[in-house]
């Protein structure tokens, strides 16, 4: 029985499940924007030689789902940084008429963070990867802020990691990196072991609305929930609220039961018509599912459940 919490759950949940892909072993962690007159998504999917790929796929309604049965290949400026056994946890920001895909580009270098352009989901133009190895987790805000790109990103390690702060960053030019600033790190209860920063943040009057992951250890392993924060707009390191309570906790059976259970991942969010955030969450490492919320509901939550 699902707990309440300002997030509702699709009662078709959930909406892609490994069916969608032939080879798949298990299709989770996706990223998912408006395009056209429909949507378009990148899929992390697992395949059935366990290594992880990026996919594209096409949707009229976000829900129902068409996804290329072979894995994306990108054009790369520099064959160097194209390598890389596993490409998993995609987040997409639009910028004007371009769409650009961060990711886990996962290889001998260890994670690393993969940058790529799109304009029709048919050519992808891989660029420098943004980072040094080891890191997790990038998405890029959907302006400039400062007159820069700006990102949200996760250092790491090697290896599952047992820790994890979010740090921000700006650039010029997509390609230089710097200005680097620490937003947040674990915080006790269900974010007590690691932080990371989930879907493309949203500008609401009250700060950048940002969607992201906590993780809580128990005797049996990691715990993956969502939970929300406002960032200043200016100054998105200056963090205003950040819920203490979660935004969603793994307590369906397709979030508990899994390639790796209870988790939930938020990775992309679309704000649909009548400011409604439909947020789309890799559900147990298997699946994909959707919660839905007001945009002003959930600042409200975060304002009033914030340490
Ligand atoms: C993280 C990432 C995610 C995954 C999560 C839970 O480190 O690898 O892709 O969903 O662990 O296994």
């Amino acid at each position: 029985m699902a707990n309440e919490t300002v997030f509702k759950r699709y009662h078709g949940n959930p909406i892609v499940t490994a069916n969608a892909v032939p080879r798949a072993n298990s299709i989770h962690n996706s990223a998912i924007v408006p395009f056209k007159h429909g949507y378009a998504g990148v899929f992390r999917v697992d395949e059935q030689d366990m290594c992880y790929r990026l996919h594209v796929g096409h949707s009229v309604d976000g829900i129902h789902w068409k996804i290329n049965p072979a894995p994306l290949k990108m054009k790369s400026d520099n064959p160097e940084i194209t390598v890389a056994e596993h490409s998993y946890d995609p987040r997409v920001t639009r910028l004007g008429d371009t769409y650009y895909v961060t990711w886990c580009n996962a290889g001998s270098q260890g994670p690393c963070i993969g940058l790529a352009a799109t304009k029709d989901f048919k050519t992808f133009r891989q660029m420098e990867n943004p980072l040094a190895t080891a890191n997790r987790n990038c998405v890029i805000f959907p302006r400039k802020i400062g007159g820069k790109y700006a990102i949200l990103h996760r250092p790491s390690d090697r290896g599952h990691t047992p820790f994890g702060d979010i740090f921000y960053a700006t650039s010029p030019d997509l390609t230089h990196w710097g200005c680097h600033r620490f937003v947040f790190g674990p915080n006790g209860g269900w974010q007590s072991t690691k932080v990371g920063p989930g879907p493309a943040p949203i500008e609401t009057a009250e700060g950048w609305l940002l969607i992201y992951h906590g993780v809580w250890t128990s005797c049996n392993g990691y715990l993956y929930y969502a939970g929300g924060a406002l960032l200043d707009l200016d100054k998105p390191w200056k963090v205003k609220y950040r819920t203490k309570d979660y935004l969603l906790a793994p307590t369906e059976t397709y979030e508990r039961v899994g390639d790796v259970p209870n988790v939930v991942f938020p990775s992309s969010a679309v704000v649909l018509k009548g400011g409604i955030i439909r947020l789309y969450y890799g559900c147990a490492d298997t699946c994909i599912s959707i919660a839905e919320a007001r945009v002003d509901e959930v600042v409200k939550f975060i304002k009033t459940h914030s340490f």
